[in-house]
This record gives structure tokens, sequence and C-alpha cells, in this order.
């Protein structure tokens, strides 16, 4: 399954680093000028989903100061997934051939942007992790981390899937990797968008590489962590497990 190491890798295309927002405002100007200091070759797209609080707005003034940054905007809250696969749109009908994912809060840090894209060269797809050796979290409530690991180990057990961090969302795709993920059919809406590319990763045979990561809790704006989203996350992932179980016993091919 992961015989990236035999493979070899074309050149990376131009980098797109796509930022979903709701209610971001007191941190996406600082966001965005992190990401364009880390990598100033790269490009942004903040996907905002008409943030009540003028996230988008703030982010157009962005977009008219410089160029590299662009800004999608969507109708209303529709979620993580949404938004990621609007942008991944958007990413491959211009070009790019390297589309990132990140959090607006200062969760991940874009200085650790040039590893992961390092780590691109050789893969499919990289995952910031927090929990290889030298990944950790900080400032992040004892609550948070149980659910966060517990979720990776979840799914890793009932997925099998030869991950630690299955839930994080600071990852790196080149373009012809999302073409391999069957995103038309992806429905997951919350977080366990995250789990489902990186299932769907394993099972079309990429080769997925952890990169260890400091993931910071946010200082400004609220989570929008809900229980929605952990009971959608636990039914879909126990929904994934059951079903490739009952495809290898019957000899089908997953998804
Ligand atoms: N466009 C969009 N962005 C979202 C949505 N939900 C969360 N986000 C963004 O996704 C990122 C991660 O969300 P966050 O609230 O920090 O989650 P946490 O780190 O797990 O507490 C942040 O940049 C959020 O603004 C959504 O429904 N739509
Ligand atoms: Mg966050």
């Amino acid at each position: 399954m992961n015989d990236g190491g035999q493979r070899q890798y074309g050149p990376l295309g131009a980098a797109l680093v796509i930022i979903p927002t709701f209610n971001e405002a007191e941190n996406i100007k600082r966001t965005v000028g992190r990401v364009r200091a880390a990598v100033p070759e790269a490009d942004i797209l903040v996907a905002d989903d008409n943030s009540p609080d003028g996230t988008g707005k703030l982010a157009d003034e962005l977009a008219a100061e410089d160029s590299q940054v662009h800004v999608l905007h969507r109708k209303g809250k529709e979620g993580l997934g949404a938004a990621y696969l609007a942008g991944f749109h958007w990413g491959m009908e211009h070009g790019y051939g390297v589309l990132v994912e990140m959090d607006a809060d200062g969760s991940h840090q874009p200085e650790e942007l040039p590893r992961l894209l390092t780590a691109l060269k050789g893969a499919d797809l990289v995952l910031g992790s927090r929990w290889v050796p030298g990944g950790r979290v900080v400032n992040w409530p004892r609550t948070r981390e149980m659910i966060s690991r517990g979720g990776s180990t979840y799914s890793r057990a009932l997925l099998g899937l030869p991950l630690r961090d299955i839930t994080g969302g600071f990852r790196a795709f080149r373009t012809e990797t999302l073409d391999r993920l069957g995103l038309e059919e992806v429905a997951s809406q919350g977080y366990c968008f995250q789990v489902d590319l990186a299932r769907r990763a394993v099972e079309a045979g990429c080769h997925v590489v952890e990169v260890p990561i400091t993931f910071v809790d946010r200082e400004l704006g609220d989570s929008k962590m809900s229980r929605d989203i952990l009971v959608e996350a636990l039914w879909r992932v126990t929904a994934w497990g059951v079903g490739t179980r009952a495809n290898r016993m019957l000899g089908r091919k997953p998804l």
C-alpha cells in the first residue's frame, strides 16, 4: 500500500494555501501575513462562509492589496468539508499543483509550511502530525486533546489506517492526488472530512507522509467544534469501518 518510497515524483507545481474561515476576524490578517512571509511564492485562498463578524470583508481588503491573496465567498455556514471542497475546485480550475489545508486561528504555524512542502516532493500527501515523535500540542485543553487522540486512535483501529494524526487539518496535497480520491462522492461536512480524505488516500494506494508539527491552541476567537460535528464523525467513521469490513469479507472494492 505504502510503496511511495519506490515512486518517482514530478516537480511540485505552484502552491495554494486554502484557509477556511467562519468568524475569524481577529485572526485572518495575522494568519495571512504569516503565510505570505513563510512561503512568499505560495498563493492564498480564504474560503469564507459569509461570516457574520466580517471576516470576508477583511479578506477582501487583503486581496485588494496583494494579488497573491484570493477570497472565495460562500453563501453561508456549510461546514469545513464543503468549504474545502469548494476551495479544492477553485485551486484545480486555476491550475495549482499543490493544495494546502490550514486553519485560520493560528493553531497551524505557517512557519512550518516549508517543511510540509519539502516532504511533499517525495509523497502524494503530507499530514502535519501532532502524534508522531517531535509533534506536540501547546495550551490545548486536556478534553480537546483526549477527543483528538481518541478520534485518531478509533479511526486508525477501525479503518486500519497506518497513520497517527488522522483528524488534523494541516496538510499538503499534490493536485493529482486529489484527482484520485473520488471527491465528488465525499459527503462529510464537519471535521470527519479529514478522516474521510485520509482513508481515501490510503485506499487509493497513495504514499502518505506524516511530518511532526507544533499545534498551538487559538488565542483569539471561538472554536467551531460542536456536539453535532462529533456525532457526525463518530457515526461516519463507524459506518466506514463496518462497510470496509463487510466489503473485505465479500471481496468487493471499498469506498
Ligand atoms: N468556511 C468555513 N470554515 C470553518 C467552518 N467551521 C470551521 N471553520 C474553520 O476551520 C478552521 C478550524 O476550526 P476551529 O474552530 O479552529 O476548530 P478547532 O481548532 O478544532 O477548535 C478555522 O479556520 C475555522 O474558522 C465552516 O463551517 N465553514
Ligand atoms: Mg482551531
